[in-house]
């Protein structure tokens, strides 16, 4: 199997939907939830290492070692001259958004076309986060039906004040199934090569 093991995950939405948080907390960056806002000038790239479970047969039980590259867009339009650039040759996406917003749905699909659908990624290699960005415990979840399009798409209800071991885990899946998009069918290449 090759060492090179590297995944460029891009985690966009809209401003304040709580990118920056959800990204310092996913690379162990420490950070008070209740500090003031900064909203992220263009972007920020964290990297940090994860151990995934391998699922190919001859190495059942094995795990591995994969470098995230995450890609912490701003949601600012301002910046939208530079996503095609950022876009390309990313691995995985998250998109993050406040199930407060009344048009979320809209604003979902319009980030999932230009981030995931112009890519050509598959839907197990995108996750969609309804965020709780207020800290109460008591904010309500999402839970409307999202268009055909995204049916199939993961999408869970987070919150770093409450739950944020979730938030870590169903990144963790996320890592794992674009890692097997991606790596898998290139050790395939390689075994057979190989003669194996
Ligand atoms: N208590 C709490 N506050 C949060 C959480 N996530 C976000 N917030 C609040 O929401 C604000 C905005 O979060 P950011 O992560 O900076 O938002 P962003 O999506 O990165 O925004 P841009 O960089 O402007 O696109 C933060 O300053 C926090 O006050 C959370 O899980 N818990
Ligand atoms: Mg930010």
């Amino acid at each position: 199997m090759s060492d090179e093991a590297r995944l460029k995950i891009l985690l966009v939405g809209p401003v304040k939907a709580g990118k920056s948080m959800i990204a310092n907390y996913l690379a162990g960056v420490s950070q008070n939830l209740q500090g003031d806002y900064h909203g992220t000038v263009a972007l920020r790239i964290l990297e940090f290492e994860r151990e995934i479970a391998t699922t190919k047969k001859q190495w059942q039980g094995a795990t591995k070692k994969v470098q995230i590259e995450l890609w912490d867009c701003s949601g600012d339009r301002k910046y939208e001259n530079g996503w095609s650039a950022i876009k390309e040759g990313a691995d995985g996406v998250v998109i993050v958004f406040n199930p407060e917003n009344k048009k979320a749905e809209n604003e979902i699909q319009n980030w999932h076309n230009h981030f995931v659908q112009t890519q050509g990624l598959k839907d197990n290699q995108c996750m969609i986060l309804a965020h709780n960005s207020s800290g109460e415990a008591t904010a309500p979840k999402f839970n409307k039906k999202l268009p055909h399009s995204l049916s199939k798409v993961p999408l869970f209800n987070t919150s770093l004040d409450t739950d944020a071991e979730l938030t870590r885990n169903e990144f963790d899946n996320l890592v794992n199934s674009v890692s097997k998009e991606k790596f898998e069918k290139r050790d395939n290449e390689e075994l057979s090569i190989l003669g194996e």
